[in-house]
């Protein structure tokens, strides 16, 4: 299997963790996002959004979204390392928590919404940066009400086993706190989850700066 992904993106990070968790060999290559090269009409090819992650499949079948993804990985491979619950309801309730990262939040960060505001709108780099930083917490405060409201947390964000909405509230937290100048200080279970999620190699491998092309850490 190959993915398509980037050192920073948050929905490659998703992907990379569940392959990880389920064991299953692949390799990535690199798009560039920051150089643009998404938009590359070779890329356009294999995913015409011009996005990643993009999972190619042995058979040549490519598959695109993240959430598709993590959906396809946990029905092809059930046994190894379950990533959802069994009854219909504990399973609403995990895609429920993935789709506050996925669906409501992430959506407003990506780099296309980046540039479109700082460049096209004329926002500039600051007010920019402000937008980020709102929507990245606003999203940290709704996962931490639920998790912490919500009978059903337990280490993690579905009891005591890893779910897919662990790798979505990971995702969600390495970007907040990464990138778009978060705190977890104000939300402590969130806090608590992901510093367990961190003790999880799958979890930590799989983070931004010890992917190619990342940033070397300040001296
Ligand atoms: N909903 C999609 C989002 C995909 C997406 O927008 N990925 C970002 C990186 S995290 C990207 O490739 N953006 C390119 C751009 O905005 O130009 C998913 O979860 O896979």
């Amino acid at each position: 299997m190959k993915m398509y992904g980037f050192w920073r993106s948050l929905a490659a990070y998703r992907v990379r963790v569940a392959l990880k968790l389920k064991g299953i060999d692949y390799e990535e290559e690199g798009v560039n996002l920051l150089a643009g090269e998404q938009h590359d009409p070779a890329y356009l090819k294999i995913n015409p959004q011009g996005a990643v992650p993009a999972l190619i499949l042995d058979d040549g079948t490519i598959l695109s979204q993240s959430m598709a993804i993590l959906e396809w990985l946990e029905e092809t491979y059930p046994r190894q390392n379950p990533l959802l619950p069994t009854t219909p309801n504990n399973r609403a309730r995990v895609r429920s928590l993935c789709h506050i990262a996925v669906s409501d939040s992430h959506p407003l960060v990506v780099p296309r919404i980046r540039s479109y505001l700082s460049k096209d709108l004329a926002l500039g780099d600051a007010t920019t940066a402000k937008w980020l930083n709102h929507w990245s917490d606003r999203s940290l405060a709704i996962f931490n009400d639920r998790l912490t409201q919500e009978s059903q947390t337990g280490r993690y964000c579905h009891g005591d086993a890893v779910s897919i909405a662990d790798i979505c509230l990971a995702s969600q937290v390495v970007g907040a706190t990464g990138f778009f100048g978060c705190s977890l200080e104000p939300y402590p279970k969130v806090k608590q989850i992901f510093e367990s999620l961190m003790q999880i190699a799958a979890f930590e491998k799989s983070l931004p700066k010890h992917q190619p092309g990342a940033p070397a850490p300040a001296a």
